[in-house]
């Protein structure tokens, strides 16, 4: 049976792309690997896959017993694939902090890059692997998506240098490319507000509370705050259904830089420690937060240890 090489569930641009760049880098090594997701493909994940003319990778509920599966772009089980717990894992390839520990030893790949297709495209050319122009093109795709174009603090020189190297490979112009992908994915058409809530959504463990945190991008933040009262309602639902205690949905402003988040459950004295604001009510405004990894998961783990 092939190897599995796959992104978390509810996958963004880079667990998709990330996914079929790697297992193109263990094919051209003569391994039997193939990309898999587990969840819907994203409106902007199918701009790139449509431009560079590529299949989404196939779809799957859940990975076998003793199924060998590479992770990318996630190392902790709550966001991976289901089944993964009696899976054959065999490498994790990720830019995410690390909640890990491991039955028997693997290769683990972790830097502290904006992207993991930042990762995997080092990988090719340290190993002396050609990629493909599409291959090119969707890691890309994936950098412009996780460092929205290079402006989030997740990004480093290294996302910026390893882009414009993609860019080049894969004929496209950087800006124009990126500015089109990102507004193909920005707008919320018509998702309902329980689409919206759970919108490129991860569940967390803060302290002894169980939270999801969703995260929507937009170039118009007014067209998503005019559904906050249902948002809120789709939120509160969510807790209730699937347990958690905190459900909180960022509302990214992609051209200034700042998230309205969003909140509903408790402890809201979480939220307050965490970001220095007042929570009493059900939005902050956070200026200059645009990274759910970098300015708001942190924040909440540290203030969890304290509450
Ligand atoms: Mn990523």
């Amino acid at each position: 049976m092939s190897k599995i090489v796959i992104g978390h569930k509810n996958p963004d641009t880079d667990s998709i792309c990330s996914a079929l760049g790697y297992a193109a880098l263990l094919s051209a090594k003569g391994e039997d690997a193939v990309a898999c997701r587990c969840g819907e493909v994203s409106k902007e994940t199918q701009y790139a896959l449509d431009y560079f003319k590529v299949a989404a990778p196939k779809f799957i509920e859940k990975v076998e017993e003793g199924q060998e599966v590479f992770m990318v772009d996630h190392n902790e089980f709550p966001q991976a694939v289901d089944g993964i717990e009696s899976a054959a894992l065999q490498g994790i390839i990720d830019h995410h902090k690390m909640d890990l520990h491991t039955a028997s030893p693997m290769f683990i790949h972790t830097e502290a890059v904006g992207c993991t297709a930042t990762i995997v495209s080092n990988m090719h050319w340290c190993q002396g692997v050609e990629m493909a122009k599409e291959t090119a093109g969707l890691l890309l795709s994936a950098i412009i998506s996780d460092t929205l174009l290079f402006k989030s603090p997740t990004c480093t020189e290294k996302d910026k240098k390893t882009a414009a190297k993609l860019a080049e490979i894969a004929g496209v112009d950087l800006n124009a490319y990126g500015m089109e992908m990102l507004k193909a994915g920005a707008g919320v058409g018509d998702m309902t507000p329980a689409e919206i809530a759970k919108n490129d959504s991860k569940p967390f463990t803060f302290g002894k509370y169980k939270a999801i945190v969703s995260q929507i991008s937009v170039m118009d933040p007014a067209e998503v705050m005019a559904l906050k009262d249902l948002l809120l309602v789709a939120m509160s639902n969510m807790c209730k259904h699937e347990g958690y205690d905190l459900s909180l949905v960022m509302v990214t402003d992609i051209m200034n830089e700042s998230t309205d988040l969003l909140y509903v459950g408790e402890p809201k004295q979480l939220l307050a420690d965490a970001f220095g604001k007042a929570a009493d009510g059900d939005c902050m405004h956070l200026p200059g937060v645009v990274s759910r990894k970098k300015q708001i998961v942190p924040q909440l783990t540290e203030a969890a240890a304290k509450l």
